[in-house]
């Protein structure tokens, strides 16, 4: 902090206690008895009139308005983050050596005495909190939602009214894995958003695949428990190809819908930019006029939906398990802001709650889009990093209950489960009842709850009278009526009134909607989904748990059942249910489209005696389309008065979405097994064994290719030539560019290879 303003913070702090000394001292002159209980003296009747809360009585004094880091609260943008530039204790005492215990001489014994050395250490000792119990590995970012007014019709609530921005923090996650597990798993991805309303937080804690594993939220730990490494040994880590997982979800055939869509390239996302979110349960909306309508929420990314493929996927987990993490982070450093559209469907609020047969309230079942339109309600735009990843990520607590008025929750027995586990769980997790006094979570609209006490209360409440009705803080607080934008308990009927522990029996399909994502499917998605459960299922130990999911499979499409069947060395068996005829939904496939490559990542093999004319150029063409070039090279420094960024050691093809080549590199001084791994494979003598390697892999990996100039000669060398899928060849870099780009645009060239199933 600038030395003047922190003179005159302290002259203003000493000025500030001087005053309410002296008006302490007027107001001690007044002959009154002391102990009287409020402000002011009680009222007769209980006051109906709402007011702001009373003020503290004039003998009180609270702890000057300070941030947790010592500096006046509201004076700075950054008063949150480190003050002063000497190194402090906790209490600000500046610290003279944090090197040296201190000792009874040089070689004797620490003191007890030596706070500084206790304070350190016990804190160092209590820097961990436990990790979500589920969610835990996940990266969050800083963004604004738009409201485009469109939903006025369906709700009241002001942040979706048209223009209205609201500040959001978005988190997203994998579900099974540890805290410090890898980003690329085959998982769930959690997409779950705080918008600070000025009525409320609205918390919509969403997934990247809309339906769920079960119908009843008190299985949810059994779910999650076969899911988890195994108990005895803790492995496998963050992923679901294991026993116990299989045992469970075919066992549990309602689990057989999500499973597929985990199996299918939903599991594995290129990007947390390139995923739909979806709220999975059907909520409830409310108008000006009181009119209700049942909801699902659904995401809608800029970029499309894109996956990676299962060995890219894989490879990553060791090369960059941050990558999810460090692609958000980028894409947002760069100004690539990654952005989604809120839509909505909606429903009659019938008392049967249903639409067109389906159950709205089966949170194993979507409602296709061709039958009901997703309407676009807003935007969000992602365009903050974390300044500190404990303080937000780590300790940001969503609940699909926080809700403003306008928005109410349905009676999905799984999300009345949820309704009472997210409180719960920050309970252990963030130490106490007092959490949403954490800054992340801290709402921007006025709190005056009543809540009293606790761990960790960073509140000062003022009033002797928290409870109601009360008269001696002046009835304070009230009550809102339906004038003051209150939130509303909806007068719905409930259906049943008997207590019984069982399902609806429009919860017994547990195959149909299967066979409808299996049908909307494109060939190659089809291709992904049978080596998804050929991997997942070969990974099990137990043959009895693998014949009994590929009876699953028989209930869904005997074509899926004996692809994996015959790679498990199993027979097929027949199916157990009638297979009804679905009609395909073409909006659940994410091929077929094009889309704009923001954020992608594009490698530019360069070598010294390569034609390297046009390469800058290319560069800078490169960062106009909203892209990142890397350069990679022989050696780092510099290539031909280029700058290298990725050298043959240290790139690998997984960073970059398309490979472009300007130069042949011939094997460089470190291209051996002994230096360097992939230095070691048997290769000609006609070009480094690393670039044939990247080469393999992004054609492997159906990423597009470019090349000029010399560049044409190492795709020959390397084995790739004629007309390919997928392969652009030129004489200079700015005209393959402009093919490559349109290529680009539909993500991957799966037409590369061949697939067997229609
Ligand atoms: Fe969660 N879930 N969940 N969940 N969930 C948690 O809350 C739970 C479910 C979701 O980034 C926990 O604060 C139950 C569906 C996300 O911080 C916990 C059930 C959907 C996140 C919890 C479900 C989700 C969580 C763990 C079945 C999609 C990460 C830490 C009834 C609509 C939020 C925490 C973040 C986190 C419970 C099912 C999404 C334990 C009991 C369905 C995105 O409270």
């Amino acid at each position: 902090m600038d030395p003047s303003k922190a003179a005159k913070n302290i002259k203003d702090a000493v000025e500030s206690t001087a005053e309410k000394a002296m008006d302490k001292a007027a107001e001690m002159a007044t002959p009154e008895p002391p102990g009287r209980p409020g402000v002011e003296p009680a009222s007769f009747d209980e006051p109906t009139e709402p007011r702001e809360p009373l003020p503290p009585k004039p003998d009180q004094s609270s702890p000057d308005m300070r941030t947790a880091t010592g500096a006046p609260a509201g004076t700075e943008e950054n008063a949150r983050t480190q003050q002063g530039a000497y190194l402090t204790t906790s209490t600000g005492a500046r610290v003279r050596d944090s090197d040296h215990s201190l000792k009874a001489g040089p070689r004797g014994p620490i003191l007890m005495q030596d706070h500084h050395f206790r304070e350190k250490i016990t804190h160092f000792d209590h820097e961990r909190i436990p990790e979500r119990v589920v969610h835990a590995r996940g990266s969050g970012v800083h963004g604004v939602f738009e409201g485009y007014g469109t939903a006025a019709d369906v709700t009241h609530a002001g942040f979706l009214q048209k223009g209205v921005t609201t500040p959001v923090f978005t988190r997203f996650s994998t579900v099974l894995g540890s805290r410090g597990s890898a980003d690329t798993v085959r998982d769930t991805r959690g997409f779950a958003t705080k918008f600070y309303t000025p009525e409320g937080t609205f918390d919509l804690v969403a997934n990247n695949i809309p339906v769920f594993f079960i119908q009843d939220g008190i299985k949810f730990p059994d779910v999650i428990h076969a899911g988890k490494p195994h108990p005895d040994r803790e492995i496998p880590q963050a992923q679901s190809a294991h026993d116990t997982f299989w045992d469970f979800v075919s066992l549990h055939t309602e689990a057989q819908h999500h499973t597929m869509w985990n199996m299918s390239d939903r599991g594995i996302p290129r990007s947390y930019r390139m995923m739909e979110g979806f709220g999975v349960h059907t909520f409830r909306m409310i108008n000006a006029e009181g009119a209700t309508s049942l909801v699902k929420f659904h995401w809608k990314p800029k970029l499309g939906v894109h996956s990676l493929t299962w060995e890219e996927a894989q490879l990553i987990n060791g090369i960059d398990p941050d990558f999810h993490r460090r692609d958000l982070f980028d894409a947002i450093e760069s100004g690539a802001f990654p952005e989604w559209e809120l839509g909505i469907q909606v429903f009659e609020d019938n008392p049967e709650q249903e639409f067109a047969g389906i159950d709205l309230f089966d949170p194993t079942k979507i409602v296709p889009e061709e039958l009901a339109p997703v309407q676009p309600i807003g935007r969000l735009t992602l365009n903050g990093n974390p300044t500190n990843f404990f303080a937000e990520v780590e300790q940001v607590a969503f609940h699909p209950g926080h809700l403003p008025p306008g928005i109410d929750v349905t009676d999905d027995p799984l999300l009345q489960a949820r309704l009472f586990s997210y409180i719960d769980t920050q309970l252990t997790r963030l130490g106490g009842p007092n959490y949403n006094q954490i800054p992340i979570n801290r709402p921007h609209a006025p709190v005056n709850d009543m809540l009293r006490d606790g761990y960790h209360q960073h509140a000062d409440h003022a009033g002797v009278a928290p409870y109601k009705p009360n008269t001696l803080d002046g009835g304070c607080p009230f009550f809102a009526g339906a004038d003051d934008r209150a939130f509303e308990d909806l007068p719905v009927r409930v259906a049943e009134s008997t207590k019984v522990r069982e399902n609806p029996a429009t919860f017994d399909d547990h195959f149909s909607q299967v066979r409808l994502f299996w049908a909307s499917m494109s060939p190659v998605e089809k291709e992904h989904i049978i080596r998804a459960y050929s991997f997942e299922l070969g990974k099990c130990y137990d043959n009895t748990i693998k014949a009994r999911q590929l009876q699953c499979l028989a209930n869904i499409d005997p074509v899926l059942c004996s692809e994996v069947a015959t790679s498990l060395g199993l027979p097929a068996p027949e199916p157990t249910v009638p297979l009804t005829e679905e009609v395909p939904s073409p909006a659940l496939s994410q091929v077929g489209g094009t889309w704009p490559a923001d954020g992608r990542m594009v490698g530019i093999v360069v070598d010294e005696d390569g034609e390297l004319g046009g390469v800058e150029a290319l560069k800078s063409t490169i960062f106009a389309a909203g892209m990142v070039p890397l350069i990679i090279g022989p050696h780092g420094g510099t290539v031909g008065g280029i700058e290298v960024q990725r050298t043959f050691a240290t790139a690998r093809s997984v960073e970059f979405d398309v490979l472009l080549l300007a130069g042949r590199p011939m094997p460089a001084p470190d291209s051996h097994g002994s230096r360097d791994d992939k230095g070691g494979a048997p290769s000609g003598p006609a070009l480094d064994p690393r670039v044939q390697l990247l080469l393999d892999e992004v054609w492997r990996h159906a990423k597009v290719i470019g090349a000029w100039g010399d560049g044409t000669a190492a795709l020959e060398a390397a084995g790739y030539s004629g007309q390919l899928p997928g392969v652009v060849t030129g004489d200079d870099a700015a005209s393959v560019f402009t093919q490559v780009q349109e290529l680009m645009a539909s993500h991957r060239v799966w037409d590369r290879f061949p697939v067997a199933v229609s």
